[in-house]
């Protein structure tokens, strides 16, 4: 069984990520989207709704199961036996963080890290763009998926970031 894990904030989750992380399901035969439970930073969803919304969009790929985690993410795939991380790369700017990442996670238990080129269409695009423009009144459609247009709508409506 080959597995990986796409892991992340995803807060909220965009069509960056789902791309990458359909990828991952078509070269992986089980993904595990794990969402990191950062107590330091406050995000604009919860961590539960972040959970729902991951769910709801991955749902229709048989061999992807979201779940949260907490700590370094290779004692997450130590626990899971997961030996591979699969993420997206933007662009030039991602490059460098990536890579030390990457080199580190390595170092720390072997844990492999396969990246997979962003979609042109969505090189530019990150959670906190989204949130910045969905802020200010700008139109996300076609960034997000349907369900985390409708919420971050109501979000910003009430008054969250
Ligand atoms: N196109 C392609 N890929 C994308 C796009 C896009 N438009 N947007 C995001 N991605 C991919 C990238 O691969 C990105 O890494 C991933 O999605 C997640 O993105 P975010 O913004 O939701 O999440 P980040 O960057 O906040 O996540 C950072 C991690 C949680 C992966 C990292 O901090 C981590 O592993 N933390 C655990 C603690 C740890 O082990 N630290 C030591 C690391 S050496």
């Amino acid at each position: 069984m080959r597995r990986c894990v796409c892991p992340g904030s995803f807060d909220p989750v965009t069509n960056g990520h789902l791309d990458v992380i359909e990828r991952a399901s078509r070269l992986y035969d089980e993904v595990t989207v794990g969402v990191l439970v950062n107590a330091s930073k406050k995000g604009l969803f919860e961590l539960d709704e972040r959970i729902e919304m991951l769910r709801e969009v991955v749902a229709r790929l048989g061999n992807v199961q979201v779940t949260s985690f907490h700590g370094l993410l290779v004692d997450f795939c130590r626990e899971r036996d997961i030996p591979v991380v699969v993420k997206g790369l933007r662009a030039v700017s991602d490059f460098d963080y990536e890579l030390q990442m990457a080199q580190m996670n390595h170092r720390l238990s072997g844990l492999e890290t396969v990246f997979v080129a962003t979609n042109p269409e969505y090189s530019y695009l990150s959670s906190s763009l989204v949130k910045e423009v969905a802020t200010y009144g700008g139109d996300v459609s076609g960034l997000v998926p349907d369900l985390v247009l409708q919420r971050l709508g109501g979000r910003l409506q009430a008054g969250g970031r």
